[in-house]
């Protein structure tokens, strides 16, 4: 069997959603910042996305995350968020599962440590108790109460906001956000997200929302609320979702129901907890924390054939 290079991988959970952090075997994206990168990335190598985190090698839940090089001397790494559809500009569970897979590797010692995204750089602290709290980029609430008509629904109201993804916050979930109830939860959101975008509602600069989030009260009482996420395709996320939490936090604050430094436990659909703060930023905006803990769940090879059909992944 002829082979192409293999790819070394290593994958984690935080909080009950995976991510996946190329070691090495990644394609070479040159020099430039790491926006410049991810654009060589999409342009060129998109097929290297899709044959790491699709099927046969991974799933739709999984979000992959290619090691660069940083620009800033002071930086411990750059990193390039995918999955199964695409690319994130942030992504907070992920940030936490790259940091304890290079403290796995004996890369990174506890501390602070900067790391590069193509939506900026966010700092993040490895705890000694291994739990990593990430200062994530700054968040903000961008149209408030907006009243969408989606097919077989009827009127949906939520907030835009962004978190370093965009994301649109509804209040009232179609039913209980349970685990149990997830095929639910993902046709609600799927319908209410494509209702958006039939509808013209976008973010910034006519951004694509791409995260639908319902919320409810807490399972637990020790927490804040409950949340269940659509990630881009047709994914929810496992744990509390970080830019979720972050984008929920600005919108409270800019409610006058969140104060700087108080605590914000949020809950994800699997009861996993996401602890939260923010910092006053500039121009109404905040700079969220989020803190929780991934946990290393294997290390392998990932091999390609040259005549494997499906060495690009299972497109559905
Ligand atoms: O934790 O920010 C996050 C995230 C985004 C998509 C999946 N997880």
């Amino acid at each position: 069997m002829e082979l192409r290079e293999p790819v070394h991988v290593i994958d984690s959970h935080t909080e009950g959603e995976p991510t996946r952090v190329v070691i090495s075997g990644g394609p070479d994206l040159g020099s430039g910042s790491i926006h410049e990168r991810m654009q060589r990335f999409c342009k060129q190598f998109d097929h290297f996305r899709s044959g790491i985190v699709c099927e046969p090698r991974g799933s739709e839940v999984v979000v992959g995350a290619l090691l660069l090089d940083p620009v800033q001397p002071d930086s411990s790494a750059a990193v390039i968020f995918f999955n199964d559809v695409g690319y994130l500009g942030m992504c907070g569970h992920g940030t936490i599962g790259v940091l304890t897979t290079l403290a796995h590797l004996g890369r990174v010692a506890p501390g602070l440590h900067r790391i590069e995204t193509p939506v900026g750089t966010v700092e993040a602290t490895l705890h000694e108790d291994g739990s990593v709290t990430v200062e994530n980029v700054p968040s903000y609430r961008y149209r408030t109460k907006v009243e969408v008509e989606v097919p077989g629904y009827g009127p949906v109201t939520g907030d835009v906001a962004w978190g370093g993804n965009w994301f649109f916050l509804v209040a009232d979930p179609p039913c209980e956000l349970t685990a149990a109830n997830r095929i639910e939860l993902i046709a609600a959101s799927t319908s209410i997200r494509a209702a958006l975008h039939a509808n013209g509602v976008t973010g910034r600069d006519g951004a694509y929302i791409d995260h639908v989030e319902f919320f409810s009260e807490a399972k637990d009482q020790e927490n804040s609320s409950r949340n269940f996420v659509l990630c881009p395709g047709a994914s929810f996320d496992r744990s509390p979702c970080g830019t979720g939490t972050s984008a929920k936090m600005a919108c409270l604050y800019d409610d006058g129901k969140l104060a700087p430094g108080t605590t914000w436990k949020q809950e994800g659909i699997l009861g996993t907890v996401f602890q939260g703060s923010v910092r006053e930023g500039s121009d109404g905006q905040v700079n969220p924390s989020i803190r929780g803990h991934a946990w290393v769940t294997g290390e392998s090879k990932l091999l390609f054939a040259v005549d494997d059909p499906f060495s690009r992944g299972i497109k559905f």
